[in-house]
């Protein structure tokens, strides 16, 4: 072999070696208390702009109407997904948004067993109201990664299959948005621990 062939090899086996490090996936979480809030649940935890490109997803994103609530209460969604909004209810239910990143929009009245779509296009948090029952609310969270979770009454979360590499680590709650906006470094493999404390 000549030195030139052994050299191309060599920056082959380079470049596939960063190929399959790079496709290697941490996950990192922790804990968010919420002071100021009932518990800590329905906290976004999100990676702020995260390199890549992020295609919609083909699957659609579901938010019921069920026992006159929406299920789930916060709902985060990469941009460019589709909510589904089925009533659950054998009542009618409407669905509308005064936000703009959501056109403002009004899916109408629909009776139970129906769905009506709609497709997030904007980043930004979007209230969703039901014009029959004023005490129906719920939000939808758009963001720019599909790299995100929401707590659960614990205040816990999990977010998988990061690529390693550094990002930023930001909060969304409905109420309460005061806290430090985490560095974090995921590691090719294992968990990385962030813990947050929230309040108004
Ligand atoms: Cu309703």
């Amino acid at each position: 072999m000549r030195i030139r062939e052994i050299v191309t090899i060599a920056a082959a086996m380079a470049v596939f070696w960063g190929m399959s490090s790079a496709a290697q996936a941490g996950e990192i979480s922790g804990t968010v208390t919420a002071r100021g809030a009932r518990n800590s649940a329905n906290i976004v935890v999100f990676v702020e702009k995260a390199q890549g490109e992020f295609p919609a997803p083909e699957k659609h994103a579901r938010m019921d109407q069920k026992g006159l609530k929406f299920v789930p209460h916060v709902l985060p969604v990469l941009v460019g997904t589709t909510v589904d909004y089925l009533n659950n209810d054998n009542v009618m239910h409407n669905v509308f948004t005064p936000s703009g990143t959501a056109d403002k929009f009004n899916l109408g009245t629909w009776p139970m067993g129906e769905t009506r779509p709609y497709t997030f296009k904007q980043e930004g948090a979007a209230v969703m109201l039901c014009n029959v029952h004023p005490e129906m609310e719920a939000w939808v969270v758009v963001l720019q990664n599909p790299y995100f979770a929401v707590t659960d009454k614990s205040g816990a979360y999990t977010i998988k299959d990061l690529p390693a590499g550094s990002y930023i680590l930001k909060l969304w709650h409905e109420k309460l948005n005061k806290y430090e906006p985490q560095s974090v470094e995921v590691p090719a493999e294992g968990t990385v621990n962030a813990d947050f404390s929230l309040k108004r």
